[in-house]
């Protein structure tokens, strides 16, 4: 068991990838390597992106390298087709995980029609209804009081569902953070909320984001427990979430994780981080790499695949790229009807009449 708020990130792997405690290992080897083709699979999508913004495909990207631990090992540690998400928008690899389909991403950044809400927001705002996952919206923390409604429902329906919330330390200064996480608390409703604090909220670092030694201690204001876990070391953050997510669907209230995690790349696309942080820093945490880490772990389990292996995997993710990529292009783009579609679930006289004009003008 993993205590609540622990003055240093829970760890299991160290960066030499040796165990830095007993334990027992509940994954078989296949699974191991399932979640190392996991955190590769996110790796190269999130660098795969770049070109494809460059070509103009897409407008805006943020990327995730370096939280794949993070983002893997929640995927791993939840109920996937069963649990329900509130994902934000750099949780590309955690969807991805989770089983949103590679085409349906894709296409939400194209804009193209196999995007569930057809190109109307700007990229990384997915949404999969099959899996569980809730669209993301741009306006940090709004998601929270949403999530918090949804594991209230839950515990009204008596389902043994729980609603997962995922956010960036700087959505816990919003205030919408403070009543949805105080709403769900107070509730007793089966929310657990993670945050993947990856240092900075655009040019803001952590240190002047708030004045708390950590983010998990702030579970102790709304009578949660609060679990401090090392980001980089998938096993951790995904033993750490299976416990907490176990302990929410008990019905013993809701959960706060912090995973300390780092944004190797620039905030966005549309970001220069070399105005705000020093390519030292970056590149100490480069040598941080969770993907490098737990093939360190492997490699000391005795079950690393060899190298020409793990780059013929690498080749295989690529092609699935271009053909999740042809697929998505393939599904055309929208017409300019869908903007005046679900802004209401039927057409009132106004937004009919701004349509016909549309169509007179041919805009
Ligand atoms: C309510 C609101 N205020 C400001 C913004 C502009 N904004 C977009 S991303 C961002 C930083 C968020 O940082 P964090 O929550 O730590 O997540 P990260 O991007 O680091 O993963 C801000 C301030 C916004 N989208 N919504």
């Amino acid at each position: 068991m993993f205590e609540a708020f622990t003055n240093q990130p829970i760890r299991l792997i160290g960066e030499d990838g040796s165990r830095t405690q007993p334990f027992e290992l509940d994954l078989s080897a296949d699974e191991l390597l399932h979640i190392h083709r996991d955190m590769i699979r996110a790796r190269v999508f999130d660098e795969r992106l770049i070109p494809i913004l460059r070509q103009g495909k897409t407008s805006f990207y943020a990327q995730s390298t370096g939280m794949e631990a993070t983002q893997i090992g929640i995927a791993w540690g939840v109920r996937r087709d069963h649990d329900w998400f509130w994902p934000y928008y750099r949780d590309q690899g955690l969807v991805l995980t989770l089983g949103m389909p590679l085409d349906r991403w894709i296409s939400q950044l194209l804009g193209s029609n196999s995007d569930v809400c057809k190109g109307r927001q700007m990229p990384q705002h997915f949404s999969d209804p099959e899996h569980h996952i809730a669209t993301v919206c741009s306006a940090i923390g709004s998601h929270i009081a949403p999530a918090a409604g949804t594991a209230i429902a839950q515990k009204y329906l008596g389902t043994d569902e729980i609603t997962v919330c995922t956010f960036g330390e700087g959505a816990t200064s919003e205030g919408d953070w403070h009543a949805g996480v105080n709403m769900a608390s107070a509730n007793k409703a089966p929310c657990l909320f993670i945050c993947e604090n990856n240092q900075y909220a655009i040019s803001l670092n952590v240190k002047d984001q708030t004045n708390s030694k950590n983010i998990a201690m702030k579970g102790h204001a709304y009578g949660i427990p609060g679990f401090y876990v090392d980001g980089q070391d998938v096993l951790a953050v995904r033993a750490v979430v299976k416990q907490a997510a176990e302990w929410v669907r008990a019905g013993n209230g809701s959960a706060l994780i912090e995973c300390l995690t780092y944004r190797i790349g620039t905030h966005s696309s549309s970001d220069d981080d070399s105005r705000y942080r020093s390519k030292d820093e970056v590149e100490s945490w480069r040598r941080q790499d969770p993907l490098v880490r737990f093939e360190r772990f492997l490699e000391k389990e005795g079950i690393l695949p060899a190298r020409e292996e793990i780059e013929a995997y690498y080749g295989s993710v690529l092609a699935e790229f271009e053909e999740a990529l042809k697929k998505a292009e393939d599904s055309g783009y929208p017409t300019w009807e869908i903007l005046f579609d679900d802004v209401y679930s039927d057409l009132p006289d106004h937004l009919q009449q701004q349509a016909m004009y549309v169509r007179e003008e041919n805009v």
